[in-house]
This record gives C-alpha cells, sequence and structure tokens, in this order.
C-alpha cells in the first residue's frame, strides 16, 4: 500500500493535509484508524482504488482503479450526534455544486447522500462517526465521498449497470481530478463553518431530484410503500404523500427511496 504525503493548500486559510494511497480497503476506514490515532480536523484520505468501499448499512461502493476520486475527510465537530446529519447533506450540496461547475452538467441530489447527473448515479456520500463512551458528541466524523469520473473499461457490474453513471466519458486529467477534490473541499468547508445555521439548507432543496416525484419507501422489515415526496423539511427529513393521503416525515436512518417510474 504506497503513500504519499502532502499539504494541500486552497488559498491562505485553507489547507489540508493529504494522504494518498494508490489502494485501501475503504478510506473511511483509514480515515477512522487516523481518528483513533489521534489525527486532527481537516485530514484528507485519498485512494485511486478500494477494495471494500463502503454505502450505507450493508452496502458496497464499487470503487475500481483509477476512474473514481474515493475520498474521506476527518472532522471534529463540537456538534449532537444528531447533528451528524448536516455533515451528509453540506457535503451533498458542496459535492454537486463543485460537479457542477466542473463539468457543466446540471448535478441533483437524491435524498439523502446520492448525486445524479441525468438519471444516473454520479457520487455516493457515507458519514460515519466515532463515539466514546459515555460521550453525547461524537469523537471524529469521518466524510466519504466517492465519485465516478469515468466509466470502468468493462462497464460497471451488473447490479449497477443501469443506474451508474460517470462524470467524463473517458478519464480525465489529474489536473481536473485535483480540482474538483479542491472545489468539494472549499465547497464544503464554507458551509461547515457554519455547520449548524444550515446555509446549504437552500442550495439542497434547490438540487432535489424527488421533490414532486412518485417515490417508493423503503425500510427493512416493512413492505414497500408507495408516496410522492413533497418536501424536504428543515431538518432535512423527506415529507412524502402515502397513496392513503397520510402525510409522513421520512427521517434517513433506516429508510432508502426509489423514484417510481
Ligand atoms: C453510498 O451509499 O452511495 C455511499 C458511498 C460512499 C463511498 C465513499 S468512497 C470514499 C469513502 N470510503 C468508503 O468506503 N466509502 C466512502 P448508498 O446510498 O448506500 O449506496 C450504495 C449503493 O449504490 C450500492 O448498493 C449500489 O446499488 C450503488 N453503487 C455501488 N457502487 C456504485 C458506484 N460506484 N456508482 C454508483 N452507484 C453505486
Amino acid at each position: 500500500m504506497s503513500m504519499t504525503e502532502y499539504t494541500l493548500s486552497i488559498g491562505p486559510e485553507l489547507c489540508f493535509p493529504v494522504r494518498s494511497y494508490s489502494s485501501v480497503t475503504s478510506t473511511n476506514q483509514l480515515a477512522k484508524e487516523a481518528a483513533d490515532g489521534g489525527a486532527p480536523d481537516g485530514l484528507v484520505i485519498l485512494a485511486d482504488h478500494q477494495t471494500a468501499g463502503r454505502g450505507r448499512r450493508t452496502h458496497s461502493f464499487y470503487s475500481p482503479e483509477h476512474t473514481g476520486l474515493y475520498m474521506s475527510l476527518l472532522l471534529r465537530p463540537n456538534i449532537p450526534m444528531q447533528d451528524c446529519l448536516l455533515i451528509t447533506t453540506a457535503a451533498a450540496a458542496s459535492t454537486a455544486r463543485a460537479i457542477e461547475a466542473l463539468t457543466g452538467q446540471p448535478a441533483r441530489i437524491k435524498w439523502v447522500n446520492d448525486i445524479f447527473c441525468g438519471s444516473r448515479k454520479v457520487c455516493g456520500i457515507l458519514t460515519e462517526a466515532t463515539t466514546v463512551p459515555g460521550a453525547d458528541r461524537p469523537n471524529a466524523v469521518i466524510l466519504g465521498i466517492g465519485v465516478n469520473l469515468a466509466p470502468p473499461s468493462g462497464g460497471f457490474p451488473p447490479d449497477i449497470e443501469n443506474t451508474a453513471g460517470a462524470l467524463f466519458p473517458e478519464l480525465p486529467s489529474a489536473q481536473t481530478r485535483r480540482e474538483l477534490l479542491q472545489q468539494i473541499l472549499t465547497e464544503f468547508w464554507s458551509y461547515y463553518l457554519n455547520l449548524q445555521q444550515k446555509p446549504f439548507l437552500e442550495e439542497y432543496r434547490r438540487r432535489s431530484l424527488v421533490i414532486g416525484q412518485p417515490v417508493r419507501i423503503l425500510q427493512p422489515g416493512r413492505d414497500p410503500e408507495n408516496a410522492v415526496a413533497v418536501a424536504v423539511e428543515d431538518d432535512f427529513s423527506l415529507r412524502v404523500l402515502l397513496e392513503n393521503g397520510e402525510l409522513r416525515s421520512l427521517s434517513s436512518g433506516d429508510v432508502s427511496i426509489r423514484v417510481r417510474d
């Protein structure tokens, strides 16, 4: 596992220590280990390839060599556990802005943590917190972002070939990749400084892919339900109108939604 270390300076007041690897299990896993070892707020772990990239719950994130940007940012925010969702939603808004600025393609957010260009998921976000016993605040929060830059040479695997997409038809230059990383970090950090004021709420809403759309609600242990997504609430829960006329607010914890045709 080869690694290079450098400092990424973005303007006079913003710089991030970076550890860049050719291949890792999961950048979130390495960032967690670094956090346990006392690494500071702002450490970025980057990889060209992940052998065990992970998504929410038991999901995995397909992370083949040289086609994606796989990154984790170690944060030590002084916030209650329930506010960790703000990190995911701030990251979604900032990554969507960065993707759009760089590619010119509209980037939309599928509640709560996926970025789509057109009908394809091009990016997934996974926030994981570590705690120490007895504390009501996270010890560290790991923000993981995976972006598909180009389609893998043999195409995406069958289980995601109809849903996954990439930002570019071919692998962009190292410079473009660096610009995307810098843009994501710049946008995210401006939101993170005032995280609890949620300066990204309107941006998040404006980019929502699901509002007004028929959706299917999936929850472990429950039958799927059909609804229409109505609004993103101030706490980033999703308000839906069920077929029986009931209005319900979904919080992201265990719930997934699929947009129905
Ligand atoms: C996510 O979860 O999409 C969060 C992905 C976070 C990945 C980053 S990469 C850097 C850091 N290190 C990690 O180990 N993880 C983070 P979720 O919403 O649960 O979606 C996962 C689902 O997306 C899978 O079950 C597949 O259906 C689909 N999927 C898997 N790989 C994909 C890919 N490369 N592109 C698009 N869709 C994918």
